[in-house]
């Protein structure tokens, strides 16, 4: 897995020059979820498929970008990406990330082995969950990627990322949601599902919520490229990462892009959710 994550570092480095230097305008088509692209989608998948294609070990890869996999001949993992997550941010300047998740031999959440993410923000950082979850920062002078520490979180945060439109949330959803708040949490929400739960890990932790809700009941994040890595990364970290009822990593994907409620965040945030899932259900 050393050539996988290596070749996301050289990924990151190349999408972060992207992201600075071409337009971010619309393009016409749309990706499989739907999603209008910007033209940085469509450069950031063509990127990260000629650096992922490069490596032995990788035997298949899928991008959120298109609407099936991309099959060799060699290799052992499967790499599930979202290459440039909430790049609509971008003409806003706000921060945007890219996701991977490192499967073997399927998609589901029990077949995810390790996860990474990169968040281009102000600085270039790289999270990498195998046995533990470790923070790497981009040197902008030596073009290289420096470990900086280890990530673990508490069992209670302060941060709050409520998710989704809120008058479609369930009405027991929007009274969890106000208990937070009530309780002195604070309301950390960018639109951007990388750098708002990198900030809920860095803070100390806390609650990422993003429920099913009247008009998307499965919710709107996708399991494979965005859901289950993360809930890759928030475990290992010592946090939790459930649908409501269930663990995240024990669900399996229904098709290449299909969609779950999720909630990431420290152990006692989770406990709450499941809580008012289970007397709601
Ligand atoms: P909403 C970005 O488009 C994204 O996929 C995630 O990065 C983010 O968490 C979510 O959608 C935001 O969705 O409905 O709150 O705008």
């Amino acid at each position: 897995m050393t050539e996988i994550f290596k070749a996301i570092e050289d990924i990151a480095i190349e999408i972060y020059e992207a992201i600075k230097t071409k337009d971010t305008g619309k393009v016409e088509t749309q990706n499989a979820s739907g999603d209008v692209q910007v033209k940085l989608d469509v450069i950031s998948d063509d990127i990260v498929e000629k650096h992922l294609l490069k490596v032995k070990s990788v035997k298949e890869i899928i991008s959120e970008e298109k609407e099936d996999p991309i099959t060799k001949e060699e290799g052992e993992y499967f790499v599930a990406y979202d290459p440039l997550d909430g790049s609509s941010l971008i003409d806003v300047d706000l921060s945007v990330g890219s996701i991977f998740g490192i499967y073997k031999g399927g998609y589901n959440g029990e077949n995810i082995v390790a996860a990474a993410y990169v968040v281009y923000g102000p600085r270039v950082e790289l999270v990498i969950a195998r046995d533990v979850v470790e923070l790497f920062r981009l040197n902008e002078h030596t073009k290289k990627f420096e470990f900086v520490k280890e990530l673990k979180l508490g069992k209670k945060g302060k941060i709050l990322g409520p998710g989704g439109t809120q008058k479609n949330w369930y009405p027991f959803h929007k009274e969890m949601i106000d208990s937070f708040f009530a309780e002195g949490y604070r309301l950390r929400y960018s639109g951007g599902m990388v750098p708002d739960l990198h900030q809920i890990l860095l803070k100390g932790g806390g609650l990422f919520a993003y429920p099913g809700t009247t008009d998307k009941p499965k919710g709107k994040l996708r399991k494979l490229f965005e859901v289950f890595p993360f809930a890759c990364v928030y475990e290992r970290a010592g946090g939790k990462a459930v649908d409501g009822f269930n663990e995240l990593l024990s669900l399996e994907a229904e098709s290449y892009h299909d969609t779950t409620p999720c909630f990431f965040g420290s152990e006692e945030e989770i406990i709450k959710v499941l809580r008012t899932y289970k007397e709601n259900q």
